[in-house]
């Protein structure tokens, strides 16, 4: 799964990469990082099995250093790359910048942000019915476009749900932009700073979530000693820095979930779908365990930190075998039983 920024100039799209991906000087064209998913139950797991190794999910951040163009916010360069990202995170300036005449307008940035990404696929859906007008060839996926145009035309994002898992196979390949999940980062200055009523209805209409985040603030905090971090938060009375109740949030807007294995090799955090099949889960980690599945053992990961050990689980009742069609739940820890 993949994650892009997408922000006017000067919004701070670098500086929101650097601090969600830990890499300190990113300043290439095209930055890709991994985003690795903080998780409490990982560290739980690891100190009760010392493992060799500890993984934390991940997904991958794309930032783009391509400059606007007079006509274009969001260059046909960056549109291409962002085709392949599957939520788009908007980043909005709240703070005041000594880089650009603009005041800070978050509200104003979200809605040209908005008003390009409906544009480009509006473009793309009226040449596709203008052909098929010529062409009269009734193609399968022509009653999809004309409902998606229909909305983009109504200056609307499409809502969740609109489109059938079929309609979606059948206009994937036009890698329209709107049909991207979406989240706002409110990149604040130092101690935050409020929102008009304005912004908050307008992007609560549209479905979008907004989080607030000091990208500078997080930058700085994300490159100091793990101790360090959580003294400097505690002097704010926080404990725990924005950019991991982010990350959290971006990750479910992303529609994903984590089931977790446990052993004395590795503890791991797979990333899946949510509403994910436990033989699909199990094709996460190898196609044979999918291919030769008999069972999934389960023990919930709130059961195994309450009762602290497998067999206490399994004498309270909460130790599950679990079948093919089975869906795993975030926090599942999984041992499949497979047979090659
Ligand atoms: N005060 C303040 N400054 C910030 C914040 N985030 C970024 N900046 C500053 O704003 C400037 C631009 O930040 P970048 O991260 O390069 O912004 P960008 O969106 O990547 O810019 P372009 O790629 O050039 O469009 C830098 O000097 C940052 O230090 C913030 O939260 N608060
Ligand atoms: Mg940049």
């Amino acid at each position: 799964m993949r994650a892009a920024l997408i922000g006017l100039p000067v919004s701070g799209k670098t500086t929101v990469f650097e601090a969600l991906t830990g890499i300190p000087e990113a300043k290439k064209e095209e930055n890709i990082g991994t985003i690795k998913v903080p998780d409490a139950r990982i560290d739980r797991l690891a100190e009760i099995y010392k493992p060799k190794k500890k993984t934390y999910a991940e997904f991958v951040l794309t930032d783009y250093n391509i400059a606007a163009t007079k006509d274009a916010l969001l260059p046909s360069q960056v549109k291409n790359l962002i085709q392949k990202a599957d939520l788009l995170i908007f980043v909005l300036r709240n703070f005041d910048s000594i880089m650009t005449a603009e005041p800070k307008d978050p509200l104003t940035e979200y809605r040209k942000l908005k008003d390009e990404l409906l544009l480009t696929d509006l473009i793309i859906a009226e040449k596709r019915i203008e052909r098929e007008a010529k062409e009269k060839k009734n193609p399968p996926e022509m009653p999809a476009i004309k409902k998606l145009h229909t909305i983009l035309e109504k200056n609307e994002f499409p809502a969740p749900g609109t489109f059938t898992t079929d309609e979606l196979a059948l206009i994937s390949n036009y890698s329209f932009l709107t049909l991207k999940k979406r989240i706002a980062l409110v990149n604040d200055p130092e101690g935050g700073a409020p929102l008009s009523a304005d912004f908050t209805a307008a992007i609560a209409a549209d479905g979008v979530l907004s989080f607030p985040v000091c990208a500078t603030l997080e930058k700085d905090l994300s490159q100091m000693a793990e101790e360090e971090q959580l003294e400097f938060l505690k002097g704010y009375g926080l404990a725990e820095a924005a950019r991991i109740r982010f990350i959290r949030t971006a990750y479910e807007t992303l529609g994903l979930i984590s089931f977790l294995t446990a052993g004395e090799d590795e503890v791991r955090a797979w990333p899946i779908r949510k509403g994910l099949p436990a033989v699909e889960a199990a094709g996460k980690i190898h196609s044979d365990i999918q291919r030769g599945f008999i069972r999934a053992e389960t023990i919930h990961f709130d059961d195994f930190n309450k009762y602290g050990s497998e067999a206490e689980c399994k004498k309270a009742g909460h130790y599950r075998l679990e079948g093919k069609e089975y869906t795993v739940k975030d926090g599942d820890i999984i041992n499949f039983r497979f047979n090659v």
